[in-house]
């Protein structure tokens, strides 16, 4: 056992989301997702020996079902005590309001218990047990553009739009009602689209890899605003209405497809569990898309696409 060890993890956003399980236990997705690792908010955690019992904070506070959390998802690493270890992570963006900050804190957890622990477990078996901390965490373990398949695993793409920008429209950093856990399996019980997205969500995956591989930007925006667009009706149509998106959240999705059409710019938005709005651009419209949201009055966050994935910053 290492006695200190600091790591980092990027968040990911999802171009073709995951948005069900067919295998509760092993989080096993229903459908291919497909995300980039973006550099903008992150998650950095360390571990380390302390004298006293078990500690974990975040952003600086105590949270005392995170810990029963964490201390769970360590014992994929360790079958000893956990007493006289200490867990601190930050996150540099909002917690929990659909800006998968879970993503990047189980990416760093996960990196960061493999280098305490010394385990050295390959990047499969790293993957199995991220994702059994949370689904969309495994893609964030690389960085780049990731593909989480049905079986569980996770491959590289060869993202080739280098020009390529993800801005995020924050709507609201408030805390979600509903957990994308439990969305998930109600969407799955009741949606009368459930099926139909599956079946998409397997087409959309595939057509991604070859508007990528072609060159065809256009081609993809379209179909990742679409994907988005469905999970959300898939949302909006389960018992009860699972609703994510809020009136200023379809405010601007309108907005910026009115702006394509005028063709003023060229933006394609996508969302996750929580009202904010992501938009995928290439960098020559950058300016033209910030002035034009401020007018709206919003402001909007860029990132690169991440380069590093999850690894560790500093051991001892
Ligand atoms: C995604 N989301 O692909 C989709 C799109 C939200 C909308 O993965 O139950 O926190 O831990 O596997 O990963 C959010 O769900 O859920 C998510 P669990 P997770 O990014």
């Amino acid at each position: 056992m290492k006695s200190y060890v600091y790591s980092r993890a990027p968040i990911n956003i999802a171009l073709i989301k995951y948005w069900g399980k067919k295998d509760e236990k092993e989080v096993l997705p229903y459908q291919p997702s497909i995300s980039l690792s973006l550099d903008v908010f992150e998650t950095h955690t360390t571990i380390k020996r302390i004298e006293g019992p078990f500690e974990f904070t975040i952003n600086g506070l105590k949270d005392e079902d995170m810990a029963k959390q964490v201390k769970h998802f360590l014992k994929n690493f360790t079958h000893g005590n956990l007493d006289q270890i200490s867990v601190a992570t930050t996150n540099s963006g909002p917690t929990a309001a659909g800006l998968a900050s879970s993503a990047s804190g189980y990416a760093a957890l996960a990196t960061a218990a493999n280098a305490f622990f010394e385990t050295k477990f390959t990047l499969s078996k790293l993957s199995e047990i991220t994702r059994k901390g949370s689904g969309s965490a495994i893609r964030s373990l690389l960085p780049n553009c990731v593909k989480w398949d049905v079986d569980g695993l996770i491959y590289p793409i060869e993202w080739s739009f280098p020009k390529a920008k993800m801005g995020i429209i924050i709507v609201s950093d408030k805390k979600k009602k509903i957990s994308s856990r439990e969305a998930m399996k109600i969407s799955i019980l009741t949606s009368p689209l459930y099926d139909h997205w599956v079946k998409q969500s397997f087409k959309d995956a595939k057509h991604f890899e070859t508007f990528n591989d072609k060159h065809q930007f256009s081609e993809l925006g379209e179909l990742i605003e679409q994907n988005a667009l469905l999970m959300h009706q898939v949302c909006e149509t389960s018992s009860p209405k699972i609703q994510f998106l809020t009136d200023i959240s379809y405010q601007i999705i309108h907005h910026i497809q009115d702006k394509r059409k005028q063709k003023t710019y060229e933006a394609y938005v996508t969302m996750d569990a929580g009202p904010n709005v992501k938009v995928l651009c290439l960098k020559d419209d950058m300016q033209t898309i910030e002035k034009d949201l401020k007018q709206l009055g919003h402001d909007i966050i860029w990132s690169n696409i991440d380069q590093k994935g999850a690894v560790i910053l500093n051991e001892v």
